[in-house]
């Protein structure tokens, strides 16, 4: 079952997880340094215990690899799950002039008014982006995020390196390099970030013409985003074994501060009481090469039979 290290995360945090304190205000339990591994020759590491929304994983990479940064394609594609981010250095311009919108993450959990109001301001938001180019290209803007330090990272003396590119040259050219990297981690881009990378620095590895991926996170949001990190890696990886002509070797999970946030310790014990299925498969469009030929309709997974979405609320 391909998915039993995810499983068994889940059960170290609820058993040995410290309780700790954490920016959003939420509370969290905690372990310190973590690994899982995925291989990916036994079937696509897409959660079946339960339902995770691939179609917003595909949206969120291909967007990542446009290296693009503004939330206007994720609202094209009717993916929502970064607007949270745009949408709070929204209400924190000066140019912001509706109802106070402050510690709206926490606000809307525990007022249903109030939770009305910021879905209206946030449907405005949502709509203001996707009709004036003007204002969709200074708020719909999550600043030097992924997509901009993966394919356009800025040198001191004004150059831009695209990482993946390189990354891809470097797998085709010199397999055996201990060098193939991709780092989303800009320390002079932090401060200015709505959300510092999480999914902080990625390697290769090439053996026996197998492609394998390891990934380093500095933050896991275990029950939310972690379901989501591993089938985009995994994704990814795929992509790139595809463009470089290599079969699926492993996805290495290595994360620093995995948490659940104690509003989803009830969801993450319910997911655990759910027996695992079969992994799906992911199909490729076999006509495309390379990366950049890559849309939504090219990308899918097959014989996917998970379990019910759980609901759990976002910590902003
Ligand atoms: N902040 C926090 N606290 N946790 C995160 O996982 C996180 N992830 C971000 C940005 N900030 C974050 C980007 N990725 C969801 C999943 C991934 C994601 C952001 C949000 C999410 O809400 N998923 C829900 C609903 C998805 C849907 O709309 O159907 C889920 O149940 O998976
Ligand atoms: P932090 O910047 O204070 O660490 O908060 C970021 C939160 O978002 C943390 O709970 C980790 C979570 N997260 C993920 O788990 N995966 C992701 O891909 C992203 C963007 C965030």
């Amino acid at each position: 079952i391909v998915e039993t290290p995810y499983l068994k995360l889940l059960q170290d945090i609820l058993q040995n997880g410290h309780e700790k304190s954490d920016r959003t205000g939420t509370g969290t339990r905690s372990l310190f340094g973590y690994q899982m591994r995925f291989n990916l020759q036994a079937g696509f590491p897409l959660l079946t215990t339960k339902k995770v929304a691939f179609g917003l994983v595909k949206s969120e990479l291909l967007w990542f690899l446009r290296g693009d940064t503004n939330i206007r394609f994720l609202l094209k594609h009717n993916n929502h799950i970064w607007d949270e981010w745009a949408f709070k250095k929204w209400i924190s311009s000066a140019a912001y002039q509706g109802p106070n919108m402050n510690n709206f993450g926490q606000r809307r959990l525990q007022d249903a008014t109030f939770n009305q109001l910021y879905l209206q301001q946030k449907q405005k938001f949502c709509e203001r982006i996707l009709n004036d180019d003007i204002f969709a290209e200074k708020f719909g803007n999550l600043g030097d995020v992924y997509g901009a330090q993966w394919r356009h990272w800025k040198t001191r003396d004004g150059q831009v390196i695209d990482q993946i590119q390189n990354v891809i040259d470097g797998i085709k050219k010199t397999p055996d390099s201990r060098r193939l990297i991709v780092t989303a981690w800009n320390p002079e881009d932090v401060p200015q970030s709505a959300l510092p990378p999480c999914h902080t620095l990625f390697q290769f590895y090439v053996n026996q013409g197998k492609l394998s991926c390891q990934l380093y996170q500095r933050s896991a949001d275990a029950f939310l985003g972690v379901p989501f990190n591993i089938a985009s890696y995994a994704l990814l990886t795929a992509l790139i074994a595809r463009e470089t002509g290599l079969e699926l070797g492993e996805f290495v999970h290595t994360l620093g501060d995995a948490h659940l946030y104690s509003n989803h310790l009830v969801q993450a014990q319910e997911q655990l009481t759910r027996k695992p299925q079969s992994a799906p498969q992911l199909w490729l469009n076999p006509a495309k090469h390379s990366l950049a030929e890559f849309e939504v309709a090219d990308i899918k997974v097959t014989d996917y039979h998970p379990a019910p979405a759980i609901k759990a609320p976002v910590a902003v």
